[in-house]
């Protein structure tokens, strides 16, 4: 293979002496993305005329909902047309509420927080209220809600906004938004995906690892402590990484609270050694060891979930990554190729292997590599450099990772290279998926690095959750 990764441990070189200013280039970048897709799904709403008085009507005009595990209460709501919701999340997760098929909903509020949700869109009739994280309708977050009028007279509209603006400090909105970028990058305890060294390598070359379920405190964003699950102290847990042809022992100790196992997502093992409690093996009992063995046939952009219970345990920070072989020979890259029009040199050097491992609920809720912003760890890079880049999504929801600036060419799926790579800015990742790309650092300086999905990155009170940045140093000689 005529591409040559200059180094198999390849490693994210994190920020150094980054000027301030730099990176505060990137509140620009990034605040403009989201206007401009605001502006342009706004534009899909009709124009309503202003001034034209709301129908007279015995249902308020305002009602209080609140929101908690797993239900919305009052769950019959009637509020006269052109009305408003006053939600308040007062459960001990985010959730968020919205009016099926009427693109009418609030933000995903974290526990505690209220938003303001106008129904002025809204025709009067009848309305399926819900939750729209993943499972929370099912669980019971779901309510009626009658918006009641004529049916033929349009809904106020507040002309001076005076009512909206008493209520909300707009000044104070943007410095918490410019506060929140500053703090970026910020130093927190704990560091995942650190490289797994064997305890031992036998005289036959069986590599044996030693993997601890457990449960730890984890700094997700300073000062933000959490109960973290996962493995060995760290979220996501060391890296492990074989060659093909590699006979794998991996010791699994339980000190968790409950049992376990482990699945080997994405990489060929015996069913005996597939990790799915009670089908495959007992459960691993707290307190119990169980050891898995199986040979790396294949190369692997796998992951290392429990399956027993995953639902809770993955978004609590137990994941890991699991690679077999080499990019460039076990997986090939597509160098001395021109794809829709863009030169890939017949040799490139791979400065960077990069895990970015996407989560959104539970305990650590929406981060990368298990940090939120500010506390995500930048990616480094000199102009020219190539990175690869490894999503891999262990959450619960979609995640469209967009780079500003810098093209992605997904180059492979699970593992698996494409025949027919292609280019993107916007790479969406769903649950289970991993997609690999390939970047130039074509353009000097500090490139937002988010999920699209706007409420993943930001928050009434600043930026946080799924962003990081690509910092890219003009090349020294
Ligand atoms: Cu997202």
């Amino acid at each position: 293979m005529s591409s040559s990764p200059s180094d198999s441990d390849a490693e994210i070189r994190t920020v150094g002496g980054i000027a301030t200013g730099v990176v505060a280039a990137i509140a620009v970048v990034l605040s403009a993305g989201a206007l401009i897709v605001a502006s342009n799904s706004s534009g899909s709403a009709p124009p309503l005329p202003t001034g034209t008085p709301v129908a007279a009507s015995t249902a308020p005009a305002s009602v209080a909902v609140e929101l908690t595990e797993f239900s919305v209460s009052p769950a019959t709501l009637e509020v006269a047309a052109g009305g408003t919701l006053e939600i308040t999340n007062a459960g001990a997760i985010e959730h968020d509420l919205a009016v099926r098929d009427a693109g009418v909903g609030t933000a995903m509020l974290g526990a505690g927080a209220s938003e303001s949700l106008s129904l002025a869109g809204l025709a009067p009739g009848s309305y399926e209220v819900y939750c729209t994280v993943p499972g929370h309708d099912t669980s019971g977050m779901v309510g009626t809600l009658s918006v009641v009028g004529d049916g033929d007279e349009v809904v106020a509209v507040d002309d001076d906004h005076a009512d909206h603006d008493a209520e909300e400090d707009w000044a104070a909105l943007d410095a918490a938004m410019e506060e929140t970028i500053l703090a970026f990058p910020a130093a927190t305890e704990g560091l995942g995906n650190q490289p797994l060294e064997p305890e031992e390598i036998r005289a036959d070359g069986t590599k044996v690892f030693r993997l601890i379920a457990e449960r730890f405190d984890w700094e997700v964003e300073p000062g933000k402590v959490v109960e973290g699950w996962g493995y060995n102290g760290q979220i996501p847990g060391p890296l492990i990484k074989v060659d093909v042809g590699d006979n794998v022992v991996v010791h699994v100790e339980n000190d968790l609270p409950m049992g376990t196992d482990v699945h080997w997502h994405g990489v060929r093992v015996p069913n005996d050694q597939d990790g799915v409690a009670p089908l495959t093996q007992p459960l691993i009992q707290p307190g119990e060891t169980f050891t898995y063995e199986f040979l790396a046939r294949e190369p692997a952009i796998g992951m290392y979930p429990p399956h027993h219970h995953g639902q809770m345990k993955l978004p609590n920070g137990m994941f890991g990554v699991f690679l077999i072989g080499d990019l460039g020979t076990d997986i090939p890259l597509p160098t001395g190729r021109t794809i829709s029009g863009k030169e890939i040199p017949e040799e490139i050097d791979i400065v960077a292997e990069i895990p970015m491992v996407l989560n959104d609920a539970g305990n650590i809720g929406l981060t990368i590599n298990g940090k939120g912003w500010p506390a995500t760890e930048p990616i480094v890079v000199e102009q020219g450099d190539w990175i690869v880049v490894h999503y891999y999504n262990e959450g619960l929801q979609i995640h469209p990772m967009h780079l500003h600036q810098m093209p992605q060419l997904v180059f492979a799926k699970d593992g698996f290279a494409l025949e027919a790579p292609q280019w993107e800015d916007t790479v969406n990742v769903a649950p289970g998926e991993r997609y690999s790309v390939l970047i130039q650092a074509t353009d000097p300086g500090a490139w937002a690095f988010h999920c699209h999905i706007l409420t993943h990155a930001e928050r009434h009170e600043g930026m946080f959750g799924m962003v990081t940045a690509m910092i890219v140093e003009e090349a020294t000689a």
